[in-house]
């Protein structure tokens, strides 16, 4: 069965309340028994994000980290609960979002750094120990991490990804965070459902 309105479900996905996590397609239906559906709602308010950002290219490194909180803000965030964190380059990220997010003090980590191919193997290791440990870091303390880290071919590409044709990925990462962070805190009690 659709629902009348496009809104409804919109509002039914987004800010569910108490039973926010029934929910429902994206278009109305109901394509399976209600209840069995978990998705992260995509709201922020009484959430705090760590930003945690390589100065390093950091000419393309600001309009990531002004994606990433202009993205919580528009979803609820108070600008004050946003930390910015910056370190030296893309590889110290993993180290500082490990600390951040042990703190226990931020419901996500946003990584951001961007990593530019030049003549030397130097990028293959930054990015590659840099994305690794970054995702190591979500695994091991179970506070999701937004990944902006973006790994580019010349300044054009990241021009692009930093609020140009292909969008804000410092935007898209911290929205990723935002939503893992809701799904986390209701995956227990949906999870609780499944007990038989
Ligand atoms: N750091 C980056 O964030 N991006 C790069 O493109 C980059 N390159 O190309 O060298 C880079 N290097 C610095 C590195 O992240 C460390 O800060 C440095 O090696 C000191 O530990």
């Amino acid at each position: 069965m659709r629902d009348a309105s496009g809104l409804a479900s919109f509002i039914r996905l987004g800010f569910g309340g108490k039973e926010g996590f029934y929910v429902l397609d994206r278009d109305g239906t109901r394509p399976y028994p209600s209840g069995t559906a978990l998705e992260g709602r995509l709201w922020g308010e009484g959430l705090t994000f760590a930003l945690v950002a390589s100065r390093f290219n950091e000419f393309f490194v600001r309009p990531l980290v002004h994606g990433a909180r202009s993205a919580l803000v528009r979803h609820g965030v108070r600008p004050e609960d946003i930390a910015e964190i910056w370190v030296p380059g893309s590889f110290e990220l993993p180290l500082a979002a490990k600390r951040a997010a042990e703190s226990g003090a931020f419901s996500g980590i946003v990584a951001l750094g961007v990593v530019m191919r030049g003549e030397t193997a130097h990028f293959d290791y930054v990015a590659g120990e840099a994305s690794s440990g970054l995702a190591r870091v979500a695994w091991e303390t179970g506070v999701p991490v937004g990944f902006a880290l973006l790994t580019l071919d010349d300044a054009e590409q990241a021009v692009h990804r930093a609020g140009g044709k292909a969008g804000n990925k410092g935007a898209e990462a911290a929205l990723a965070a935002l939503e893992m962070s809701n799904l986390l805190r209701d995956l227990p009690e949906f999870a609780q459902k499944f007990r038989r």
